[in-house]
């Protein structure tokens, strides 16, 4: 149900938010005995864990723990919130949470990376201690999105995910409870921006809940104000509001109007919700990628949220400072490989300029065969579509959807083998279904899969734009930089011939060991990692067709344990894990910075 995503929460005069971030109380429960025991009304022989944070590198005993487990809470709830409806917000649950207030059940929900609600007021007590319970599991499945355990994959990695990332597990973002008014709230709105010529126009549509009948949307920005009055008709209503010499926006102009809802029922304001937009547009012509019109380039990475200790917990500090990284290469742009990221990291995409192609957890996904696992998957590839689009789209940055990261058949070796091809015709329905539904709830954005080095061309040619990972020259062709330039030219052309439609390059990376050197470059070196990524940059500079390139990775991180993973980790970061440049990050930063080219 997308409707549990709920807007981000907000303090102001009608709402109000309390955030739960701090330490938990945590407990394992590796037999799963916890719910039948009652653990529900009270943890026993608990220890401390903060929230957010990945539960895996807080302890010394939990790393590869993917088990049940359980966190608690209490808190007041602020009298003064009295007689409002009253919600928990859980920010990410990774991967599945089952909750109780005061020891009474409130709801579950499958899947990472996605914010959910529940409306929780007769649960309440006034004037006392509430006990808030999370448990959580991340068990690795072939039948969950992203998979793990997955019969006959190639991946050989423990834990056993079917991707390559550690499978961190626990409540990643922050819990809060906020307050709506009672009588009549604002479920959701969602904005649409255009414009012609120099004039933008502001669609907003409101969705209502209780007893408003009408109510008023006004934005402003650049010391004007445009209001529009709406009436209410079955809970809903929408505005389209004109903005005469618009500022766009853009990258190198990321300007934000404020857009104010308020609803009420002619004598009382009864409810009043803020968001920030950008008037932009975002099209394709069959080579370029067109912001507000104008060729863009896509200059970036691909990213993961990951930093030691924190795992893939919210860790603020280090949001700010990968975009101050960021902006200080000359990147324009990034993937949220291979999950949603954390709202704040959206909210500053929006205000800092980034290009953003958002992407579903969908990562993992080998077609073994199992059609009830593949069944499965499907509805949750949905569920997060919805989720998803939900929750970011009001987002300018964002510019593009991705439903899929990297699919493979059976035939294709992950590690770049010359492999098969074969496309199902079952895929081929799940990729269809996935891109109608993301037009269907969002038709002002682009929708694109990310193919794998050796998967069928039948699979990109269904995006928008296609969008390839490659590693020519590390995965095959080790070493060899102009044999591998050989072959990117080559594939490359005949993809855009064949399509037609502009091409990214959303991976390509060499695994770089930090202060590894060689005056004649060799694999691992940073020489070899500049001269790669160099090599790429230079074909695509070459070809027209080519509109983004994004680096794999932004910083190195954290993996499950394998023979191609030193150190448990994927050392291809330009920074290394805590966020120190290697020689790679100064020659893009060369590069990019002052640059408009690729
Ligand atoms: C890929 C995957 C990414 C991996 C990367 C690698 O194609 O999309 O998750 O980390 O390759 O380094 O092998």
């Amino acid at each position: 149900d997308p409707t549990r995503i709920a807007l981000y929460p907000q303090q102001n005069d009608l709402r109000n938010t309390l955030s739960l971030s701090g330490i938990w109380q945590f407990k394992k429960d590796s037999l799963a005995v916890g719910e039948k025991e009652g653990w529900q009304n009270g943890l026993t022989e608990a220890r401390s864990i903060a929230v957010p944070g990945s539960w895996n590198e807080q302890f010394t005993d939990s790393r590869d723990y993917l088990g049940v487990v359980w966190y608690q809470k209490e808190t007041y709830v602020p009298s003064a919130w009295r007689g409002q409806r009253i919600f928990i917000r859980v920010g990410s649950a990774n991967y599945a949470a089952k909750l109780w207030i005061n020891g009474k059940p409130v709801g579950i929900h499958e899947g990472g990376n996605l914010p959910f609600t529940f409306e929780i007021g007769s649960l309440v007590n006034w004037g006392g201690s509430n006990r808030i319970t999370v448990q959580v599991e991340n068990i690795l499945k072939p039948s969950r999105v992203p998979t793990g355990n997955v019969p006959g994959s190639p991946f050989t990695n423990f834990p056993k995910s079917n991707y390559d990332f550690f499978p961190f597990a626990g409540l990643h973002r922050d819990v809060w409870l906020y307050s709506l008014p009672a009588v009549a709230s604002i479920k959701d709105i969602t904005v649409k921006t255009n414009f012609t010529g120099t004039t933008g126009s502001v669609e907003v549509a409101v969705a209502t809940e209780g007893k408003a009948s009408r109510g008023t949307i006004v934005i402003t920005g650049q010391g004007k104000r445009y209001e529009a009055p709406i009436r209410l008709t079955a809970n809903a209503a929408t505005a389209t509001i004109s903005i005469p010499d618009v500022r766009l926006w853009a990258p190198e102009d990321p300007y934000l109007y404020q857009v104010d809802v308020t609803i009420g029922d002619g004598k009382t304001l009864l409810d009043h919700y803020t968001l920030e937009t950008g008037v932009r547009t975002i099209t394709t012509t069959n080579k370029q990628l067109l912001l507000n019109g104008k060729p863009i380039l896509l200059k970036g990475f691909g990213k993961h949220e990951d930093f030691p200790i924190f795992g893939r917990g919210t860790a603020q500090p280090v949001i700010v400072k990968d975009f101050s990284l960021m902006k200080w290469v000359g990147a324009n742009s990034f993937r949220t490989s291979h999950y949603p990221y954390d709202e704040e990291f959206m909210r500053m995409a929006d205000r800092e300029g980034f290009l953003v192609i958002d992407e579903i957890p969908a990562v993992g996904l080998y077609f073994h065969g199992d059609t009830n696992d593949l069944a499965q998957r499907q509805a949750m590839c949905k569920q997060y579509l919805n989720e998803l689009i939900t929750r970011d789209k009001n987002h300018p940055s964002v510019i593009m959807w991705c439903v899929v990261n990297e699919p493979f058949p059976r035939e294709v070796s992950v590690t770049g083998g010359p492999g098969g091809r074969e496309a199902t015709p079952q895929s081929i329905a799940l990729f269809n279904e996935l891109f109608a539904l993301v037009k269907q709830k969002d038709n002002t954005r682009l929708a694109t899969l990310v193919g794998v080095m050796g998967g069928p061309m039948e699979w990109i040619g269904l995006a928008d734009v296609i969008c390839i990972n490659r590693y020519y020259g590390w995965y095959t062709h080790a070493g060899d930089l102009a044999g591998a330039a050989k072959l990117l030219a080559i594939e490359a052309d005949a993809i855009h011939k064949r399509f037609n439609k502009p091409i990214i390059y959303t991976e390509f990376g060499a695994d770089t060991y930090p202060g590894m050197h060689a005056e004649d470059p060799e694999m691992f070196t940073e020489e070899f990692q500049t001269n790669y990524l160099k090599m790429y940059l230079d074909f695509a500079q070459s070809r027209d067709y080519i509109a983004g390139m994004h680096v794999w990775a932004f910083t190195d991180f954290k993996t499950g344990q394998g023979i191609i993973r030193f150190g448990g980790m994927n050392y291809k970061g330009v920074f290394t894990r805590d966020r120190k440049p290697k020689a790679a990050a100064h020659y893009l930063r060369s590069r990019w910075l002052k640059k408009a080219t690729l």
